[in-house]
């Protein structure tokens, strides 16, 4: 079923089983919570902003149609935009519910970027899964750049204990070591230090990348399983970086880690009427 919160800025997505639920905000079609059985999956900070003109800290922001600093403002400006909430459908044998949403140019998206274009963000909620599909549409009579990601903020109980498995023997370009570019060897990438990371193509050689907390015996694993987005972005602000910050804060450093599907470290160039679509798949396998 479905629910208007706070006056139609955000609508929730609630599933017959497992007391499933995923929150989006009109506001750059950002989910903010997406709770199993009352465990919240997704990381948002207390200290969270939701003004315009920025992105929210936690739950997963929009990045399109540029990753990074660059021309455009940090990320682009998909996470910062109001979309429009399009065709809702429940499953009636499995429940599982979707809905849609849409952005396309603007008056000021023109002046900063110079293409018509429109982005369908399609959200499915099942019982122990979540899967959101990016649809971009080159409506212009000439060709564009792009990079994309979706920004997912996975609570953890504590970094230092958390894991990440499945980006073995993939290149990765460090850039908290002056974007040197580096090879993975282990196994299990765990948290040290200020990590932020884009390994390349990490999607195509395994296509499933697995989030490990193992605090306190309260262990759970989540998969994310991910079609053309081709890149995985790591990141932890570490200490400092979250206490310099104004809506992370050191209290909150060690309760998140960024795994980002995206396709960033070469920009998809998309022909005048065009498509182009990628997902993600997130699965919670255990939890106690
Ligand atoms: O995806 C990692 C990253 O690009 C980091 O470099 C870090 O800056 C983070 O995103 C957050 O960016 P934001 O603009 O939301 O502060």
């Amino acid at each position: 079923e479905f629910e208007f919160v706070s006056g139609f800025s955000a609508i929730r997505l609630i599933h017959g089983t497992n007391k499933a639920s995923v929150e989006i905000l009109l506001y750059g079609a950002t989910v903010v919570s997406w709770n199993v059985n009352d465990q919240k999956i997704l990381f948002l900070s207390d200290k969270a902003s939701f003004e315009n003109g920025k992105g929210i800290r936690g739950g997963i922001p929009v990045v399109f149609p540029q990753f990074g600093p660059g021309k455009l403002p940090q990320h682009g400006f998909a996470r910062t935009k109001k979309w429009t909430l399009g065709d809702t459908n429940v499953d009636k044998q499995t429940g599982d519910v979707t809905a849609k949403f849409h952005l396309h140019d603007d008056e000021d998206t023109l002046k900063i970027w110079p293409f018509t274009f429109e982005l369908t963000l399609s959200i499915t909620l099942k019982a122990n899964k979540f899967e959101q599909k990016l649809t971009v549409i080159n409506k212009d009579d000439k060709q564009f750049d792009f990079t994309a990601l979706l920004h997912t903020y996975f609570t953890v109980s504590d970094i230092n204990k958390t894991k990440i498995s499945g980006l073995r023997n993939i290149d990765y370009i460090d850039k908290v070591d002056n974007a040197t570019l580096k090879h993975e060897t282990n196994e299990y990438i765990e948290f040290v230090s200020e990590t932020d990371r884009v390994y390349k193509n990490g999607a195509t050689n395994n296509n499933l990348v697995t989030i490990i907390d193992n605090s306190n015996q309260q262990q759970f694993e989540i998969q994310i399983k991910t079609q053309t987005f081709n890149d995985f972005v790591i990141w932890n602000p570490w200490i400092e970086k979250a206490k310099n910050s104004n809506d992370i804060g050191e209290h909150n450093y060690s309760k998140f880690v960024c795994v980002e599907a995206g396709q960033v470290s070469k920009p998809v160039e998309l022909n005048s009427k065009q498509t182009w679509n990628a997902s993600q798949e997130i699965s919670l396998i255990s939890h106690s």
